[in-house]
């Protein structure tokens, strides 16, 4: 990596960065030359078929400070797939068109091509970038981003160390395959992840396999690289743990024995902290929390993830949190922390509900909104194919990108009949399996009035399985929103639209509904471009629980030609 000083005048974007943070003297370029390739692995000591960024997964951390530029050349050289990278959390105000999602702000990357991404963090936290072409982000592409404070600025808390830990879940066979299973008629269901990885490393009980034929060389228990993560820690120190879930499909609890954590900043926001015994995370969120090694030094403490929400099939993965001088590999004396109990939903979200802004960094919301948007949360089978849903649309991906589509007025290269604002609310039964007789797939988008205010009501109901319900973590791109209530049940437009909190919101960008509950957002459309708003649950998306907002397309700047080259822009020149 090499860091360039530039005056911020001469940064295209800097009047977002004089407006927003006029503290800042200068801001620096980051330039990173990452080469994504395939590799053998065995992060879990089990032999797996990657996708990794230089030779690692996780990927390198982008560090970065508030106003800076990144860019970033990523030379695709996987043998016969596309990629794209997605900055999670980024909100790429003037750059809609390096947000990084396939089909929806840019053509893929095709074997062989370099793309150049580059766009401002124009907020300080924790994010994450990770592949959004298909499923890669389930092979290993995925890495970190943390944004500090300009100089001179002061947080509201103090810690001694800082560090990153992505927690994920892990598949044997390869994404391809799953992902063909999830789209055959039978319908093959991904089934529960074979390990978790804390900061990419788990540990998959080899002997389990017990087949008398198996490949030693498939199974490898005495690999260096699937020993525990060791966080190292000084007796007396705190430290602040920016933890970050990509998971595929698990809601993770995370807890290290016998020690709390101070919950403080989520998903680049700060929180009013409060004090937990362990952390509910789900895919696609960032939570920094504090720790203080203030325990007896003399041993170590397993660092767990369980996985909550669904029947575990799952073992318990495991890090350590090593006291300094302890050997590092030296197992805690104790059996590792299972975590609550999984189907207790009342806990998760008595914990989303907690999460408040920091008193003294609350933006409060917009009294009142524009419009509102009901999403009912629904699988569904069409022909005999197995779908996710909202209001009955099960999205598909337009072949010209819907960035390019409109801003160069292609033509009606997508659907556009918009798609349906709520679901019968009278009649529908949530807590029933549905009878899915109407279900459709389109490639429909909604169109929002530019800087109008906007407010999402996401409701769960029964799955395909009677009694069954699940989590899903919905993700924003090229905004925060406010997170303006959770509720049991149905929601009840008056009476709950009055207990809303317009007081101390939290802004997100990735969100849980709970089982047979609702979960109320609202934002302010105010970033020209497309954006995708989907599950963050890899099968679900694939599966088309994903819509796609559009705002005030026609202030977005000149289009570079790179993120073109596919559907009616086959041919356009690449650089
Ligand atoms: C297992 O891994 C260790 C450490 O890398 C290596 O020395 C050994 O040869 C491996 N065993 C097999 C059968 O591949
Ligand atoms: C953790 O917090 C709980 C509740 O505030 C408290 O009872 C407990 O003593 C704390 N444990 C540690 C190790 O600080
Ligand atoms: C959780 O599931 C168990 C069975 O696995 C069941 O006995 C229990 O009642 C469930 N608890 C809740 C809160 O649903
Ligand atoms: C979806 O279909 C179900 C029945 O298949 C129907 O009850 C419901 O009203 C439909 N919803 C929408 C938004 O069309
Ligand atoms: C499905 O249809 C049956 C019979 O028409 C009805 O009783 C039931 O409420 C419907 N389920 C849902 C979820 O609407
Ligand atoms: C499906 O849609 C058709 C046409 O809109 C309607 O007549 C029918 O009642 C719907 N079916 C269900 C189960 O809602
Ligand atoms: C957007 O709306 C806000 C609040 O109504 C207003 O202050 C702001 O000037 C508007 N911005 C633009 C670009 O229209
Ligand atoms: C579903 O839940 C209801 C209410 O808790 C219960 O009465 C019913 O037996 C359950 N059905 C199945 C198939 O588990
Ligand atoms: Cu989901």
């Amino acid at each position: 990596m090499t860091v360039l000083k530039v005056p911020v005048q001469l940064l295209c974007l800097c009047f977002v960065v004089t407006l927003l943070a006029p503290q800042i003297a200068e801001a620096r370029i980051r330039r990173y030359k990452w080469e994504v390739k395939n590799e053998f692995k065995f992060p879990d000591c089990y032999k797996k078929l990657m996708i990794t960024i230089n030779g690692r997964s996780p990927g390198p951390t982008i560090l970065a400070q508030q106003g800076d530029t990144i860019i970033v050349d990523v030379k695709n050289s996987l043998h016969t797939e596309n990629i794209a990278i997605h900055w999670h959390g980024i909100r790429q105000i003037g750059t809609p068109w390096y947000d990084g999602t396939e089909g929806v702000t840019q053509c893929p990357i095709l074997p062989g091509e370099t793309f150049t991404y580059k766009f401002v963090v124009d907020k300080p936290g924790t994010f994450l970038y990770h592949g959004h072409y298909g499923m890669q982000r389930t092979d290993g592409l995925y890495g970190s981003i943390r944004v500090s404070v300009p100089d001179g600025v002061i947080e509201p808390f103090s810690y001694d160390y800082d560090r990153s830990i992505i927690l994920n879940d892990w598949y044997h066979k390869s994404t391809s395959e799953l992902a063909t299973g999830l789209s055959s008629n039978p319908f093959v269901w991904v089934g529960e992840p074979q390990s978790l990885l804390i900061q990419g490393r788990g540990s998959f009980y080899c002997s389990t396999l017990n087949s008398p034929n198996l490949d030693v060389g498939l199974c490898n228990t005495s690999k260096p690289e699937c020993s525990p993560y060791v966080l190292t820690v000084v007796p007396g120190k705190v430290y602040r743990l920016r933890i970050s879930s990509l998971t595929m499909l698990s809601a993770i609890n995370f807890e290290i024995e016998g020690h709390n954590m101070t919950i403080v900043e989520a998903d680049g926001h700060y929180v009013e902290p409060f004090v937990v015994k362990n952390l509910n995370i789900y895919s696609g969120e960032t939570y920094s929390v504090l720790v203080k090694a203030d325990q007896d030094p003399s041993r170590n403490y397993w660092a767990t993830t369980n996985v909550v929400s669904r029947i575990p099939g799952t073992p318990t993965g495991l890090a350590i949190f090593n006291y300094y001088p302890n050997h590092p590999s030296r197992s805690p004396p104790t059996t590792p922390t299972t975590g609550p109990v999984w189907n207790d939903s009342d806990y998760r979200m008595a914990q989303s509900f907690a999460i408040k802004a920091h008193q003294d960094y609350i933006i409060p919301p917009p009294v009142r909104s524009d419009r509102v948007i009901i999403l009912l949360n629904t699988q569904n089978e069409i022909n005999g194919y197995r779908y996710w849903a909202v209001n009955n649309v099960s999205f598909t991906l337009p072949e010209t990108p819907y960035l390019i589509a409109l801003k160069e007025n292609l033509g009606h290269v997508f659907d556009q009949k918009p798609p349906p604002e709520n679901y019968d609310m009278v009649n529908y039964n949530i807590f029933m399996k549905p009878n899915n007789s109407n279900a459709t797939t389109s490639n429909s988008i909604y169109r929002l009035q530019f800087n109008s205010t906007v407010d999402i009501i996401l409701q769960n109901a029964n799955s395909m399985k009677v009694n069954d319900s699940e989590t899903h973590p919905w993700h924003l791109h090229g905004h925060n929103f406010w997170v303006l209530g959770y509720g049991k049940g149905k929601f009840n437009p008056v009476t709950d639209t009055n207990k809303f909190n317009l007081v101390d919101p939290i802004m997100k960008n990735t969100v849980p509904v709970h089982p047979y509950g609702w979960t109320a957002l609202r934002f302010r459309a105010d970033n020209p471009g497309v954006w995708s708003f989907h599950c963050h649950i890899e099968a679900h998306m694939h599966m088309g629980m994903r819509v796609v907002f559009e705002e005030g397309v026609e202030k977005v700047g000149k289009l570079p030609s790179s993120i073109m080259g596919c559907g009616k822009t086959k041919g356009y020149y690449r650089p």
